[in-house]
């Protein structure tokens, strides 16, 4: 195994998050970056490597090019009209009011491009996202050339980003610009498979009709879970993309007998589609103790999922997405690829 990292996925540092009715200190914190770190080190997991920088073209081939405009200058505009403080979108087209016109102020644009309110946008987070899609680049681009399995220590996470619109802490989709690269490095089919708590919703909307890209999900049901309204077992795919999209709902309190059964399921399917290459979407937000979310896995549970993984026998991509109950997810993430590692 080897981890991809860089310090530069630190320089968001969000003031705020929407939380339960108050603005608390974000979950989705820096300081993750370091634990996760300090673990790898810890237990000699690997060696750890710094990124190259891949540009935009990767991001600009799944994300909407004026999508991508607005996160590199939001905060610069939102500043330079004296808003106090962080960037946090308070309306959205909506069922009512679809709008189709994209309005020229940056509060109505930031609405726009936004699926939630819980993410506000702050100094450099354009710049954490687009270093963040380099570390999964760079591992994608080590598993390619080696076979050997990498992790991509990737902050903001990416899966709940869609073509175009940020939200659930995430920007731009990593997991699903580093399929979309396979596919141009040759390989004719890749699998996403997302095990954070939280539905994929971004991976799914970007490959939902397309059939080169299967994704599976494993998550908290979306009757109960955020983010509530995407995540269905009867969402398949549409057009070709039919039969390449796989959803596994489950109810709050879920735990690793009955997860792994899932899990199991979906890579039957990621077998039957003949993909070459599995890019795994990596949260350890299922964790028991995690403060957003509600399944019950255990520390050494992570070790099974990382054997049962390896025991799969595609190239393997590991991408870090959500984890939480900060003094754990070292232990949890590491967990897993050391159980891969076996
Ligand atoms: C990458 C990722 O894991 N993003 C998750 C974003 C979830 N944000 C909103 C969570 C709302 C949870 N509210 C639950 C309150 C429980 N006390
Ligand atoms: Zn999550």
């Amino acid at each position: 195994m080897i981890t991809f990292h860089s310090e530069a996925t630190k320089l968001r540092r969000a003031l705020t998050e929407l939380n339960e009715g108050l603005l608390v200190a974000p979950f989705e914190c820096p300081e993750r970056v370091d634990l996760v770190l300090g673990r790898v080190r810890e237990v000699g997991l690997s060696e750890v490597r710094s990124p190259t920088r891949y540009g935009l073209e990767p991001v600009l081939a799944v994300h909407d090019a004026c999508y991508v405009e607005f996160l590199a200058s939001c905060w610069e505009e939102w500043k330079a009209i004296g808003m106090a403080g962080e960037a946090i979108p308070n309306i959205w087209p909506s069922r009512s009011m679809p709008g189709r016109r994209i309005p020229e102020h940056i509060e109505g644009r930031l609405g726009y491009y936004a699926q939630t309110g819980e993410t506000s946008i702050c100094a450099n987070t354009f710049e954490a996202a687009d270093i963040s899609k380099d570390i999964a680049l760079s591992a994608l681009v080590h598993t390619l050339k080696t076979g050997e399995p990498s992790f991509g220590l990737c902050r903001p996470p990416g899966h709940h980003a869609s073509s175009d619109q940020f939200g659930g802490y995430c920007f731009f989709n990593n997991a699903a610009i580093a399929a979309d690269q396979a596919l141009k490095h040759g390989r004719s089919r890749v699998a996403v498979l997302d095990v954070d708590f939280h539905h994929g919703n971004g991976t799914q909307e970007i490959f939902y009709a397309r059939d080169d890209v299967i994704f599976v999900s494993l998550h908290g049901d979306p009757l109960h879970c955020f983010p509530y309204y995407l995540g269905h077992a009867n969402e398949t795919g549409s057009g070709r993309g039919e039969g390449f999209n796989h959803n596994y709902p489950m109810p709050p309190g879920t735990d690793y007998a009955k997860w792994s059964t899932a899990l199991d399921d979906g890579l039957a399917r990621i077998r039957e589609s003949g993909a070459e290459l599995l890019i795994v979407s990596l949260g350890v937000d299922t964790f028991e103790r995690d403060p957003i979310s509600s399944f019950k896995l255990a520390s050494e549970d992570y070790l099974d999922m990382g054997r049962r993984l390896a025991g799969f026998g595609l190239p393997t991509v590991f991408l870090l997405e959500g984890g939480y109950a900060v003094e754990e997810i070292g232990i949890n993430v590491v967990n897993v690829l050391s159980g891969f590692d076996e």
